[in-house]
């Protein structure tokens, strides 16, 4: 196969990739990698010694891409089936970039922060960053609530990069920080997010794996977005 993909199913920015390869029925060879694990890890550290995931290699054309934004950005270039993730042109192109990259860098972001800190060892906690993190991910909510109050999709009508960026931003910073009562319209957003076949067909192919999840509350499939305080 042309398209092999490295990743991990519980890992969330994998989840994000995952979401545009089976919303459009790309074939790829997956190729799971255990980061813990030095022979499993050492074929991703020589494509990309950044060593993170995901990361797609294109045999055909000889090309390792890396970061899940660019790596959307490059199967609606050279694998295009249906509407592209991002759209060509007009104000939905960067509304489409820009809310990526918001929930990139203020919903998934903060996620990861509040888990990495949960892996510190004792003496090397962050308590500030934490802090930090979980006021980030109170002011990101408030702002989803008020733009999915007459969105169906991130950007509107459109199924986007976006989304795509949005799902596991929103499914693993519900698990932590649960929405409330205050957010029906994200809750209701991200119940449409995980119902979609791509990103259910994702979660179910992570569920086995949600008990590593380093926190002790685990990411669930069933019931998924109820409020803390319901
Ligand atoms: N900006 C990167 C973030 C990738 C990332 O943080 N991947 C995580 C998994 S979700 C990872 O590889 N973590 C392993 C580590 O940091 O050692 C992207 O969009 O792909």
């Amino acid at each position: 196969m042309t398209l092999k993909f490295y990743f991990h199913p519980l890992a969330s920015y994998c989840h994000k990739v995952l979401i545009a390869l089976y919303e459009h029925a790309i074939a790829f060879d997956p190729i799971i990698v255990d980061l813990g694990d030095e022979r499993s890890s050492a074929e991703l550290r020589v494509l990309w010694p950044v060593a993170k995931f995901p990361v797609l290699r294109d045999e055909a054309r000889s090309c390792t891409v890396a970061e899940s934004t660019i790596i959307i950005e490059y199967l609606d270039a050279y694998y295009p089936v249906g509407a592209p993730f991002v759209p060509p042109n007009g104000d939905l192109a960067w509304q489409t970039r820009m809310w990526d990259r918001f929930y990139d860098l203020y919903v998934h972001e903060p996620m990861q922060r509040i888990v990495g800190d949960r892996l510190r060892p004792t003496g090397h906690k962050d308590p500030f960053g934490l802090e930090q993190a979980v006021a980030q991910l109170a002011r990101s909510y408030a702002m989803i609530e008020k733009r999915m109050q007459s969105s169906i999709w991130a950007t509107g009508e459109a199924f986007t990069l976006a989304d795509c960026a949005a799902a596991p931003a929103l499914f693993y910073a519900n698990t932590i920080v649960p929405l409330g009562i205050e957010h029906p319209n994200t809750r209701a957003y991200l119940e449409r997010l995980m119902t979609r076949p791509s990103y259910a067909r994702v979660l179910e192919e992570a569920q086995p794996y949600f008990g590593l999840f380093p926190m002790e509350r685990k990411p669930q499939i069933s019931r998924p977005v109820r409020a803390a305080n319901q």
